[in-house]
Formats: C-alpha cells, structure tokens, sequence
C-alpha cells in the first residue's frame, strides 16, 4: 500500500511465492519504483513461527541483494558474504573453519638425546575454533596442551619433544606426525612431521703418551758400578701405567716396574750397571730401557745407556818415611848416652822399616824392623857407649837408617855425634889425723 505521493523506491525485493506468495505486491495511489531486483520466490526462513526468520541455504534471498551501504546483518554477520549481498535483514553466513600448522622440523640426535620442536599453529578459518592436537610415530610427546582455542587469524606455538631412545642404532630415523583437528568440521585439520635421525660418534678414546729422557753415556773400570738416572713423563692425557724393560748391557732396573703416572706426572727411572769384572778396555755395554703404555701397547719410549770400559795402570800406593832429630852430645871415656828419635811412616799405606846403624859406638835399642801405619810415628833410641880408652877430643858419629821395604828407594836417617871430653885428675890428698894425748 503506497499513499498518495509518496515514491519509495525498492531497490531488490523478494514478493515471496508460495505460501508466502501476496495477493497483491503493492496497491495504493502513491507511485513505487521497484529497481533492478525483483523476485518471486520462496524466501526459506529456518522457523517464521517462532520468530526465526534467518535465511535456509536454500533461501532465494541469498546472494540477491544490493549494496545497502550496510556490513554487517542482524547477527553481527559480516555482510555481504558468498557471492553478494543477501536479501533482508540476514546474511546467511557459515563460518568456515581452517587450520594452517607449520613448519616441518628435521633434526640429528644422538641416542638418549631429548630433542624439542616449536611449531606454529594458525587459526585460518573465519570463527574462532579449537583444534585438537593428536601424535603419531616417533619417539615425541606433546609439550603442548590440547586441546588449543584460537580466534580467527591467530597463532600459537605447539611444542613437541623427542626423547631418542639409548638403544637405538645410527641411522635409525624417528617420524612424528602431529596433527590439529578442527572441532567444528572434523574434516579440516593440519599435520607437520617431524624427523630425528639418530648418528652415533665413535667413541676416541683418551690418548697414551709417554717420553722419556735423557740417554746417558759413562766410562767406567771393569768391576764398576755406575747407576743411571733418566725421567719417564706421561705425556698422555689420563693416567697410565708402563712396563720398563732391559735389553743389553750390564744393567738391571732399580725402579719397580711397572710404574703408575698421573698424566703430565713424571718420575725418576734409576738403572745399574756392574762393568764385569773381566771386561776388556775399550768394550762397550749398552743397555736400551723401553717405558711400554699398558694402555696402548704402540705406545712407548725408550732411553740407551752406553758404559766404555777403559782400565787404568795400576799405582802402587806411595811409600814414605821420615827420622828426626840429629842429636849430638859430648860424653867422657866409658860413659853411655841414649839418643831417641822420631820415625814417621810418610807413606800413603802401612809399611814396615829396616833400621841399620853405621859408625860410631852405638846400638839400636828399639827393635827392628818397625811397622807403622801410614802416618804413625814411633821411637828410636840408640844407645851409644863410648870406649874407655879414647882420648878427649875424639868424635863418634853414627848414622842410624830407616828403609823401606815397600819401597827400598824410600830412606830416610839421622846422624848421633859424640864427642869425647876428658876432665883433669884432682891430686891425690893423704890425710893424716892429728894424734891427740890425755892425762
Ligand atoms: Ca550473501
Ligand atoms: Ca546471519
């Protein structure tokens, strides 16, 4: 019904058909432009009554309007949607949901190594929707809880970890599939895999090492014994034990073996050498010591020891002797004098001393020969009588000898000089004692 003069203007308009057909569009002395749009057909609403005039999906009014300058419908649905603008004060609208999941993830990892992937998950559809997230294979388990609420055009991160067994062989390969599922429509869901593939490393193990030092070189006599000293380190980078060894030579080991190092520790190695006692001048001993790695046989290290042998001519020890003092007296006819003197054995080793007189009128009164040890000294005494019928003014000399029998080239003496005085006889007195007579 339009009155009179009034024109609107219906620019896309559903008359309905059917049952909701009118008997008459319009009536009325007014004027009514109808535009572009006219249709009769049924407007499909879900439940007219009881008040629920939204479009069906079969609704001709869908996709059959025009622009309002309107955006969004009764619901707060965004207008238009589909193909155009829906006829009325509804849009029918039927969010679709969507999921983007993302990236895949591909990782190394040794075995009994935990390995953590972050993934991204979008909300792609255009209603808020909650996505459920499920695994499958591998060795994962979700970090993440499911299930996950996203607005539209949101994300979030999901988070996996893989725990490689300790069992597993290198090369061994581990796929997980993780999956979101949207709970509006089941049939629209995403995946992202991930793949750990397990390597294993040889295992190296800690290296030996060992030096040892210096060689040594000596001279020595037959029936020597030289001791030799040499460092043994380990040079490797653990604790270690090494076996010494002897080859050659005259020597035998005075450091127990086998002998434990810390690493970088080092100790002294000492070896004997006993030259035989019959060895040659000029025979050469060589003894090679080799430290062995108990750890890494290949290991090893090795010092030499050189003895010459050189003999020297034989210096018999030194004799020696020394007689002092000189004396001298003057003694009267058919007196006796004692002289004493002082032999020393100068020599470097015990030895015995003839002792012999010549001249003048004396006898050796200390017992001959006499042995002293080196540097021992000893009395002399000589005895000299002198005759009774020498005159005054006569000399006794008399050189007493000490020689030795190591070494009869080794002498020494001293010299005992008497010299004869006489003194005047004293007149001979008679003495007469007076003859005294008494009454
Ligand atoms: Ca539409
Ligand atoms: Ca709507």
């Amino acid at each position: 019904m339009v009155a009179s003069g009034v024109t609107p203007t219906i620019q896309a308009t559903l008359w309905g058909s059917g049952e909701w057909a009118n008997d008459t569009d319009w009536t009325g002395p007014g004027t009514i432009i109808t535009g572009t749009v006219n249709l009769w057909a049924d407007p499909g609403f879900v439940d007219p009554a009881n008040g629920d005039y939204h479009l069906l999906p079969t609704s001709a009014a869908i996709d059959a309007g025009v622009d309002a300058g309107v955006t969004v419908d009764m619901d707060g649905d965004p207008r238009p949607y589909g193909a155009g603008y829906d006829i009325g004060a509804d849009e029918y609208f039927v969010p679709v949901p969507g999921v983007a999941f993302a990236p895949d993830r591909a990782a190394q990892a040794q075995p009994g190594e935990i390995v953590t992937f972050t993934h991204t998950l979008t909300n792609t559809g255009e209603v808020t929707d909650t996505f459920a997230l499920t695994l499958s294979g591998g060795w994962a388990t979700l970090l993440t809880a499911t299930p996950l609420t996203l607005p539209v055009g949101a994300t979030a991160a999901v988070q996996v970890q893989v725990a490689v067994p300790t069992d597993v062989l290198s090369g061994t390969v581990g796929t997980t599939v993780i999956t979101a599922t949207s709970q509006r429509d089941p049939a629209v869901s995403a995946a992202v895999a991930d793949v750990v593939t397990v390597y294993t490393v040889p295992v190296i193990p800690p290296q030996a090492g060992v030096a040892f030092a210096p060689d040594r070189a000596a001279q020595a006599q037959p029936g020597a014994i030289v001791t030799f000293t040499h460092t043994l380190t380990n040079t490797g980078e653990v604790t270690d034990t090494f076996a010494l060894t002897l080859s050659g030579g005259w020597a035998t080991l005075l450091t127990t073996t086998p002998l434990t190092l810390p690493a970088g520790a080092t100790a002294p190695v000492q070896v004997q050498v006993a030259v035989p006692t019959d060895a040659l001048s000029g025979t050469v001993g060589t003894t090679v010591i080799t430290a062995t790695s108990q750890r890494d046989p290949a290991v090893f290290a090795a010092v030499v020891d050189v003895v010459t042998v050189y003999t020297v001519p034989v210096i018999p020890p030194q004799a020696g002797v020394a007689f002092a003092p000189d004396r001298a007296a003057q003694a009267q006819p058919g007196e006796i004098v004692t002289f004493t003197h002082t032999l020393t054995n100068t020599g470097e080793v015990t030895d015995t001393f003839a002792l012999t007189l010549s001249g003048g009128w004396a006898t050796l009164l200390t017992t001959t020969p006499l042995t002293l040890p080196a540097g021992a000294t000893a009395p002399v005494q000589v005895q000299v009588a002198v005759p009774t019928d020498v005159l005054s003014g006569t000399v006794g000399t008399t050189v007493i000898t000490a020689t030795s029998q190591r070494d009869p080239a080794v002498f020494a003496a001293v010299v005992d000089v008497v010299t004869v005085y006489t003194v005047p006889v004293s007149p001979k007195f008679t003495i007469f004692l007076p003859l005294v007579l008494r009454q």
